[in-house]
């Protein structure tokens, strides 16, 4: 195409966005050439933001727990994992995981996003207990937990329902689940970087499942390893569709690929042109979903603060003890402060506002900071 074509077809394209049309999967792929001009297909993805999340960057107080790294799995990806007899290897005692919920609590936080391997060893009733015992102790903080692969491993090891499953964890204290363990859903990506576990299919099932008991659930894409446009826009198609029905989905985070310690250390990490240009196209073909979270752990604090320019609405939390990206060489801190997270929106140009994970606004005791309360549903408009 010359440049008259891409500009002709970019306007078909915005045209469509602006009158609320829906883009296919040729659009998405096109906005994904690199002839076509970043900054055009942001300010659409910004226009569209604006639209569902006006001026707001929202973060949460959170925390992560990573309860064990023992995985049965060998996603070629994944740093983090660790064979059973690895010295590398751990699973956290009952009094290490109480402790992180009483440091979340100290901190103000209402999430702990809860996350890990699946353990050779230990049962579903393990994986539940946590669950039980930290919303026994702490029963204001919202557990995210548990991603559609350890749902699908719960199933497996307890040859129960997968609505079974997450009924039982929800009465353990299951707020809400994670979107991770998506990576790309195209089984020619697929089979190439974690064949054996959970496919395409039983991840929508189990989102499926948890929306129509009402559960609400994020979702992600793992890109800048071996896919290609094609496998990235069918993925957020395969979204689009099950948010269509559901609608249970809240916010997409788009993960961009981290190579280093991983069977795929040989690849180059995507630059902040594909990331900005991911988070811009996963705001124009998501346009049921209402949020976009630029992980500023995974991005970068810099490509973070910019993607709230291209699309993103989001930027996730202070974050505490995060295991996945850094074991994976990611270089950004650990945690922010709550000054720092705002500080980085409102250097943005957005007007920072705290979340809970279920997106209702925080409102906080100005003389006692872990004092918190939970007000109005937060407005978007998808
Ligand atoms: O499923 C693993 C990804 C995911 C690497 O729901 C990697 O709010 C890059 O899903 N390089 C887990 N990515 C993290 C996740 C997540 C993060 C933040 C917020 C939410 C949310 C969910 O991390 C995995 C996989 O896709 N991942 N290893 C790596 N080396």
């Amino acid at each position: 195409m010359n440049q008259i074509q891409i500009q002709d077809r970019f306007k078909s394209i915005r045209d469509k966005v602006e009158q609320g049309g829906r883009l296919g999967l040729d659009d998405g792929i096109f906005l994904y050439d690199p002839e076509v001009s970043l900054h055009a297909v942001g300010e659409l993805a910004n226009w569209k933001r604006e639209q569902i999340n006006g001026n707001v960057g929202y973060y949460n107080i959170n925390t992560h727990l990573n309860p064990t790294n023992v995985c049965v799995y060998r996603c070629r990806f994944c740093a983090f994992r660790s064979d059973l007899r690895d010295p590398k290897g751990y699973a956290m005692s009952d009094e290490q995981i109480i402790a992180r919920g009483q440091e979340a609590h100290d901190n103000g936080c209402t999430e702990m996003h809860i996350v890990g391997g699946l353990h050779h060893k230990l049962g579903y009733d393990w994986y539940r207990g946590i669950l039980e015992k930290l919303h026994a102790a702490f029963p204001k903080i919202h557990l995210k937990g548990w991603t559609a692969v350890e749902i699908d491993w719960f199933e497996f090891l307890t040859k129960k329902s997968i609505k079974e499953v997450l009924g039982d964890l929800r009465q353990a204290g299951l707020g809400s689940m994670p979107g991770g363990g998506a990576e790309i859903f195209h089984p020619e990506v697929r089979d190439q970087i974690c064949e054996h576990k959970a496919n395409a299919t039983k991840w929508i099932e189990i989102h499926q499942a948890a929306h129509e008991i009402g559960l609400k659930t994020n979702c992600t894409m793992l890109y800048g390893h071996v896919e290609q446009a094609y496998h990235r826009v069918d993925h957020l198609l395969r979204l689009r569709e099950l948010q269509d029905k559901t609608g249970g989905f809240q916010t997409f985070i788009p993960l961009a690929f981290h190579p280093e310690n991983t069977k795929l250390s040989h690849l180059k990490k995507p630059s902040a042109l594909m990331d900005l240009r991911t988070v811009a196209v996963s705001r124009l073909m998501l346009d049921n979903v209402p949020h976009i979270k630029a992980y500023w752990i995974m991005l970068g604090i810099g490509t973070a603060q910019a993607a709230l320019a291209y699309g993103a609405d989001d930027i996730d939390g202070t974050v505490r003890h995060e295991l996945i990206y850094h074991d994976a060489g990611a270089t950004t801190p650990e945690c922010l402060s709550v000054d720092q997270i705002r500080q980085l929106i409102l250097e943005a140009g957005r007007e920072p506002v705290e979340r809970d994970t279920i997106y209702r606004k925080v409102h906080r005791d100005p003389d006692q900071f872990t004092q918190w309360y939970v007000g109005e549903d937060v407005l978007v408009n998808v």
